[in-house]
């Protein structure tokens, strides 16, 4: 079987990943939300957050056995590893400056991550400034990308690329006002050959369809569905318009 990295490599298709927040849903929420995504499923499933009161392993454990969709880690930091996971987005903060999160936290994670034999994507995460402060800032210690400088954002792009990272996120933070723009997106298309993921803000299938427009190869859609869960068939149906 091919594996994710596969699948996203091949940018003629637009995917959607689906964030999962363990602290976003009871019980019930989570079980209704494995209805709505048998029904419309996405491309990927992300468990993760910037900061986590309830365990992984219980929202993992229900997405595996409810689905057939590659769940893969967005961890926080590594308290959030699990070998239940099929994959991980090995994130390196390179928008920042502080070491913890370009390669501190990769140390002790890289033992756990060989012994569990997951599908490792190291991904360069771009945290773009959009206009107030995010939990991804605060608890990262690190100041995003000025969201109106795009010329920083293609050169840290491309130094990711040049570094050997394998996939490019824009971030513009969980429950953002607005996602990265643009400009910001399709200046970095232009200049890197990597998938290119970007998440925050993304609250309906228009904004999707704009992100892709701009140059994402997959879009990461949280809060919008965690508030709505029924939009995951719009989501879904904005992609599958793309992908025809
Ligand atoms: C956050 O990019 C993800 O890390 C998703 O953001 O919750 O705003 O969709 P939202």
């Amino acid at each position: 079987m091919k594996s994710f990295y596969d699948q996203l490599r091949d940018r003629s298709q637009k995917r959607i990943a689906l964030l999962v927040d363990p602290d976003g849903y009871n019980d019930k929420g989570l079980n209704d939300l494995v209805g709505y995504i048998n029904m419309n499923p996405p491309d990927l499933l992300l468990v993760g957050g910037s900061l986590l009161f309830n365990p992984i392993e219980i929202t993992i454990t229900v997405l595996k056995l409810g689905t057939s969709l590659p769940v893969f880690l967005f961890p926080g930091n590594c308290f959030q590893l699990s070998d239940r996971a099929d994959g991980i987005l090995f994130l390196s903060l390179i928008s920042g400056r502080n070491p913890e999160f370009l390669i501190g936290n990769h140390v002790l994670a890289a033992p756990h991550l060989h012994r569990a034999g997951i599908e490792v994507i190291p991904t360069g995460y771009m945290l773009i400034e959009n206009g107030k402060s995010t939990s991804v800032e605060y608890m990262s210690n690190s100041t995003p990308i000025p969201g109106n400088k795009p010329d920083i954002g293609v050169a840290t792009a491309m130094a990711g690329e040049m570094l050997g990272l394998k996939s490019i996120y824009l971030e513009a933070g969980s429950g953002a006002a607005y996602p990265v723009a643009r400009e910001m997106i399709s200046a970095i298309r232009k200049y890197i050959s990597l998938p290119l993921i970007v998440g925050g803000g993304i609250r309906t299938p228009e904004t999707a369809l704009e992100v892709f427009d701009a140059g994402a190869d997959l879009i990461v859609v949280g809060n919008a569905i965690e508030k709505e869960p029924k939009l995951i068939k719009e989501f879904c149906e904005a992609r599958n318009s793309l992908n025809k």
